[in-house]
């Protein structure tokens, strides 16, 4: 295959794969483009599809420069191919394979299994364009609304950059993989998307930032998983999205540090020493710390349900197959094929979460989980910083991964978020604790007003450190009306 650093964008789809010469592949790809228009048109950001956003494109898969900033109207915005460049000689990594020559075709005993693992990870990328598609209206700052929209046009590209791989290498059924994916709705009924967490509604800003860190990371631990893959051409297609991923994080991880921090700040204006004292805290129009946690706790929760069940035969068929790795496989020091190891997993037994020692290839789904966990782990650091510093004795956590769950070994219990199983009747009565509730959805809805003058936020966040692209936080993110 031929594959160039830099991108040609003469062609109507950017790419580094040498589409022009691909006639077959170049076709399909072109008779689906309009469909994925049209899908942007209806399913895309509701408004500000004529505005001038200030958008990064990517124009190259050289790590040291790959991006170009500048004013773009979403629709016309340069979705492309790009793939991560071909590391010579490079070997299966782990599984009953180990050691083999990669593969740059599918192989056909595992095609089955490579497709659906394709068309999973490529179901969540528009299903998030969906989620967020309203938010634009309630921007709490043109920065703001600039980034949710470089992370939707990002998200669109990861749809185009599965869909690829579909049209290229699944031939017939591929193709009709690629139009389910733009037919599928996030939330519907008839056509739900294909994971939870994708269902689920993203009702105001808070959720976004809590989305972007923590599901947009499940995104990052499960494309480093795929990136290991011994299909050549998903783990470098993974390998360049994972560039990308790191800028949903950042807005998420920063998001919430400036609501944290406007929500001190406005506490020790008014003189409030006690951040759980709602009643003062909120007439302030700042979102309080125990309402922060409960987004916390569900959105944290919600993305550890995307991992599967903690012992799973799909996760130990696909390292057998070489198609899905772990985190950071290639530096961890094994056999790479599990045969004999095994790996602690929390489990219920006899009604107690207990540790139990399970073959480490079917606890593989647990293993990401912790890897996960632990990433997560960092941001906490941060916002529990910024609330010491402001003289507050008040921490963030995550709660256990006992907490209201709906896949895997606690999904038939209840557990508080430290941990303790508990009746349904102690559920129902606590569960608004630990959970927002209506009149917390309610209260946060009443803050999200827009704000679209250009250097102005809402009340409840504070304005970034720095901008994008070294430019300052009142530049003008968004020309919307042009
Ligand atoms: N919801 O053995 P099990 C991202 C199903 S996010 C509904 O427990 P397995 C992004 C499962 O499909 C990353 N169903 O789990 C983020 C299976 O069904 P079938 C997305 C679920 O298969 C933000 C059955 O339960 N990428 O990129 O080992 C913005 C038993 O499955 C769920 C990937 O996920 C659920 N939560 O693992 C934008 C990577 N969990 O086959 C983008 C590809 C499980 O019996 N996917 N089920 O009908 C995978 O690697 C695996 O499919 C999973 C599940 C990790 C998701
Ligand atoms: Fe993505
Ligand atoms: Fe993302």
């Amino acid at each position: 295959m031929n594959v160039n650093i830099n991108v040609d964008y003469s062609s109507t789809i950017p790419n580094n794969v040498g589409l022009s010469e691909d006639r077959r592949v170049l076709k399909a790809l072109e008779v689906w483009h309009p469909g994925y228009l049209d899908w942007w048109q209806d399913m895309g950001p509701d408004g500000f599809q004529e505005s001038l956003v200030y958008l990064r494109t990517a124009y190259s898969v050289d790590p040291r420069g790959w991006a170009k900033f500048d004013y773009v109207r979403m629709p016309e915005y340069r979705w492309g191919i790009l793939l991560a460049p071909q590391e010579e000689n490079r070997k299966v990594p782990f599984g009953e394979h180990y050691g083999e020559p990669a593969w740059q075709d599918v192989p056909g005993e595992h095609r089955a299994m490579l497709r659906r693992l394709v068309v999973i990870q490529g179901d969540t990328e528009p299903a998030s364009v969906e989620q967020q598609r309203h938010l634009g209206k309630t921007a709490p700052s043109l920065y703001d609304m600039r980034n949710l929209f470089q992370v939707n046009v990002e998200e669109g590209r990861h749809l185009w950059a599965m869909v690829y791989l579909l049209q290229k290498y699944f031939g017939r059924d591929g193709r009709e993989e690629a139009d389910e994916l733009l037919r599928r709705r996030s939330g519907s009924a008839d056509a739900p998307r294909m994971l939870g967490a994708f269902n689920e509604a993203t009702p105001d800003w808070l959720s976004f930032f809590m989305f972007t860190y923590f599901t947009d990371r499940d995104g990052k631990m499960q494309l480093h998983s795929l990136a290991q893959s011994g299909f050549d051409p998903l783990s470098r297609t993974c390998r360049f999205m994972l560039t990308e991923e790191a800028h949903h994080m950042f807005v998420g991880e920063t998001g919430i540090s400036r609501v944290v921090q406007r929500t001190c700040d406005a506490m020790k204006e008014a003189g409030i020493s006690d951040p759980t004292d709602i009643a003062k805290v909120r007439p302030l129009g700042v979102i309080d710390l125990p309402t922060l946690q409960k987004k916390l706790n569900l959105h944290y929760t919600l993305s550890l349900d995307l991992f599967g069940s903690e012992v799973s035969t799909n996760a130990a068929n696909a390292f057998n197959a070489g198609l899905k790795g772990r985190y950071r496989e290639t530096q961890i020091e094994d056999d790479h094929q599990l045969k004999n190891d095994t790996y602690p997993v929390l489990k219920l037994v006899n009604g107690e979460i207990k540790r139990v020692d399970e073959p480490a290839l079917t606890a593989l789904n647990m293993r990401l989980r912790d890897d996960y966990t632990q990433d997560c782990v960092k941001g906490l650091l941060r916002w529990n910083k910024i609330i010491t510093l402001a003289g507050y004795d008040y921490k963030l956590t995550l709660p256990n991964v006992a907490f209201h769950r709906a896949i895997g070994e606690f999904k038939t219990v209840h557990a508080t978020p430290d941990g303790v199983l508990i009746d349904d009747a102690a559920w129902g009565k606590r569960k608004s604790d630990w959970l927002p509730s209506t009149e917390d959805g309610d209260f946060i809805a009443s803050l999200m007003t827009p704000h679209y003058e250009t250097g102005q936020f809402a009340s409840w966040i504070a304005p970034p450190k720095v901008g994008i692209d070294n430019k300052p936080g009142d530049f003008e993110y968004v020309k919307i009306e042009t």
